[in-house]
């Protein structure tokens, strides 16, 4: 199992996660996915790695790219690599690695996409402002609508795949950059016909160091989701009327 961090000015909270992973999952393989950030967290990586054989880091050079781009080189390295289960999660703390396990068990009842959820009973946020929780329903709410996932959380970070669902959804033309990235993959996942399932997690805001969240990366999503939603209508009312006639035969 491969567990990847993608890193943007994280040196005071990289060596703290990696420690609480390492703890939690001491099976673990954990992959540094690092933008070349200016506050010298890469080479804080590269001395985790020195000191163990467990960590890894994937230097990518030509600065910030966004968390979408920095994932899909995580996912290639790690399936280039051959590992069965590839773990998205953040570096700043929010995505707790001791219910970890939780997700992989998930996996191994037979999910294909185990998404550790905030807004599913049992999940919480804790420390967020009142504003930065609106904004994060109000994105799920959105997404919803426009996409009829049967997904609480959409946007959330934490997340196990098995490897073979990233081999079938296709990695090659995935564009978005920021966190509808998120939205994009299990999008891409449902529509492949695989099984998604939500477990329970506590979200907690970030200690140290700053969000990366920006207006662009809201704008991003708004956009691409009302895109996504509008080029699967067709297909999402044809689903409709086949269950109305289903229904009333029975
Ligand atoms: N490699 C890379 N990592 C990034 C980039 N943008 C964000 N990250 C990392 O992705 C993770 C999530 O970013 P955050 O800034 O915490 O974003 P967020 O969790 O959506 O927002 P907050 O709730 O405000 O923390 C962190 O580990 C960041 O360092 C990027 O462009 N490149
Ligand atoms: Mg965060």
């Amino acid at each position: 199992m491969l567990v990847i961090v993608p890193t943007y000015n994280e040196r005071e909270n990289l060596p703290v996660i990696t420690r609480r992973l390492r703890e939690a999952v001491p099976e673990a393989h954990l992959l540094i996915a690092d933008d070349d950030s200016p506050d010298g967290t890469g080479k804080i990586a590269d001395e985790l790695a020195a000191g163990d054989d467990h960590v890894h880091v994937l230097h990518r050079p030509g600065g910030k790219q966004g968390l979408g781009a920095a994932y899909i080189a995580g996912f290639r390295w790690g399936l280039a690599e051959g590992y069965g289960v590839l773990v998205e999660m953040d570096a700043d703390g929010s995505h707790p690695p001791e219910t970890l396990p939780r997700l992989l068990d998930a996996l191994a009842r037979g999910a294909d996409l185990a998404i550790g959820s905030r807004y599913v009973p049992g999940g919480e946020v804790v420390n967020w402002p009142a504003s930065r929780e609106f904004l994060s329903r109000g994105a799920n709410v959105f997404t919803r609508f426009m996409l009829g996932l049967p997904v609480r959380d959409a946007t959330a970070g934490f997340r196990a795949y098995r490897a073979a669902t990233l081999e079938k959804v296709g990695l090659d033309n995935v564009q978005s950059q920021g966190y509808c990235f998120q939205v994009d993959l299990t999008l891409r996942t449902v529509r492949s016909g695989l099984r998604v399932r939500e477990v329970p997690i506590t979200f907690v805001e970030r200690a140290a160091g700053v969000s990366k969240m920006s207006r662009g990366v809201m704008v991003e999503a708004f956009w691409r989701i009302t895109a996504w939603g509008v080029t699967g209508l067709p297909a999402r009312l044809r689903r409709r009327r086949l269950h109305r006639r289903m229904n009333r035969r029975r």
